[in-house]
């Protein structure tokens, strides 16, 4: 009896398993012009193998009942590598603990599949109870990092108190993804530090990150902002001076918090950043991600900076485990001008959207910039509709299905 619930159990999940990795992802139609989302999550807890999860022997599991859930995969980091699309994710366990996992793909869209194990990274002599959102980054050096949270409990919270938790930057190095060498912790001036990313090149011969200084685990209290800063080893890795190059502004997508995402992509007019921000509204925290490059001899220096944000959840995408939530830590521009930016929602799933280098750049550097007040927006479309009907007026016949006499 329990033999056949365990094989009919056991072969109806691995069925299911495979046609899940083996569905192809499509592209919605009508996208905004700036990149195109596809119909399907491209990573969800259903994609973790049934070997994480089920002991497949029938005599210890009669019911092949689940072992270890898994709750979510979500905040990819992202890198091509050896011709194949691969995401680590951070996986999320029923236990509420993060770990991440490596996942390929032959064309960075659909039939993602998780490696055989987890990653096993090294803890340091302080172990951490928890990491997560890692980006991976092909230095010039000519390793991949893994830049990542690490998460433990605040050794000064009071008593009772089982929340506080002090979040610091993790350094791990790998030449294959599999072995992974751990470096002690990035110090930094500030008490905390979440969304550390590692400068892909050297700078001034030093190794250059992307910070978020803040105050406590949650609020960026009277720091926050991108912060900037240069550190003499990557093996005792030290910023001493945090430069914000990017700061909150009041009344902005970005008011409470942000972050960069991941690595920035080297452009011939800039170096081309994706962050995400944050404010508050009566329904908890929104987090959207938004563009800016800055300037290739001085990375402190943001050129252009495009108003509000580049991409927010939408539809499925708004509710998960922390709802209304949009978050990057991975982006892959491939040799052909491709831009796969994988996001994930709500600290649920993993997603892609494809755009070009050239299309980003056309965004990023042509879109208008904030004016922070209601009155400056409605000149700004003001503007563009005083230029469209210049334009149409001029050139009536290319644009006869406009509805040109609405003009
Ligand atoms: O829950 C939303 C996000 O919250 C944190 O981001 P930030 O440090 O900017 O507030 C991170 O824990 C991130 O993993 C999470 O998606």
């Amino acid at each position: 009896m329990s033999k056949n619930i365990f094989s009919g159990r056991m072969e109806a999940l691995q069925k299911q398993y495979e046609e899940l990795i083996a569905m192809p992802n499509i592209m919605k139609e009508n996208g905004n012009g700036i990149y195109d989302r596809y119909e399907k999550p491209i990573l969800t807890a259903a994609h973790i193998p049934l070997s994480w999860k089920y002991d497949f022997n029938p005599a210890a599991n009669p019911f092949f009942m689940e072992r270890f859930g898994i709750n979510a995969v979500f905040n990819a980091g992202a890198i091509k590598w050896n011709n194949k699309y691969i995401l680590a994710a951070r996986v999320e366990g029923a236990d509420r603990k993060s770990f991440f996992a490596i996942a390929e793909s032959p064309n960075g869209i659909d039939h993602f599949r998780f490696w055989e194990q987890p990653v096993t990274m090294p803890e340091t002599d302080e172990p951490e109870t928890n990491i997560y959102d890692i980006r991976l980054v092909l230095h010039e050096d000519g390793w991949i990092y893994g830049i990542f949270c690490t998460e433990r409990k605040d050794p000064d919270a009071p008593a009772g108190d089982q929340s506080s938790a002090v979040a610091q930057c993790g350094i791990a190095r790998t030449k294959d993804l599999v072995n992974w060498e751990r470096l002690p912790d990035l110090k930094t001036p500030s008490p905390q530090q979440r969304n550390v990313v590692l400068h892909p090149e050297f700078v001034n011969g030093k190794y250059a990150f992307y910070t978020r200084p803040q105050d406590s685990f949650i609020e960026a209290g009277s720091g926050g902002g991108i912060g900037f800063g240069l550190s003499d080893s990557i093996t005792h890795a030290e910023v001493k001076e945090e430069i914000v190059i990017d700061k909150r502004v009041y009344h902005t997508v970005y008011e409470l918090k942000n972050g960069l995402g991941p690595a920035p992509i080297k452009t011939k007019y800039g170096w081309l950043h994706l962050a995400h921000g944050v404010r508050n509204t009566a329904s908890g925290f929104r987090y959207v991600c938004y563009l800016f490059m800055t300037d290739l001899d001085d990375l402190t220096k943001v050129i252009y900076k495009p108003g509000g944000y580049f991409l927010a959840p939408v539809e499925e995408e708004l509710v998960g485990d922390v709802s209304n939530v949009l978050f990057s830590n991975g982006w892959i521009a491939d040799e052909d001008g491709t831009v796969f930016i994988y996001y994930a929602s709500s600290d649920s799933r993993m997603h892609v959207a494809t755009s070009t280098i050239d299309k980003l750049l056309d965004y990023v550097m042509n879109t208008p910039e904030d004016g922070f007040t209601s009155a400056s927006s409605v000149n700004t479309i003001n503007s563009i509709i005083g230029k469209n009907k210049e334009y149409l007026q001029h050139n009536p016949v290319m644009h006869s299905s406009e509805k040109i006499s609405s003009l």
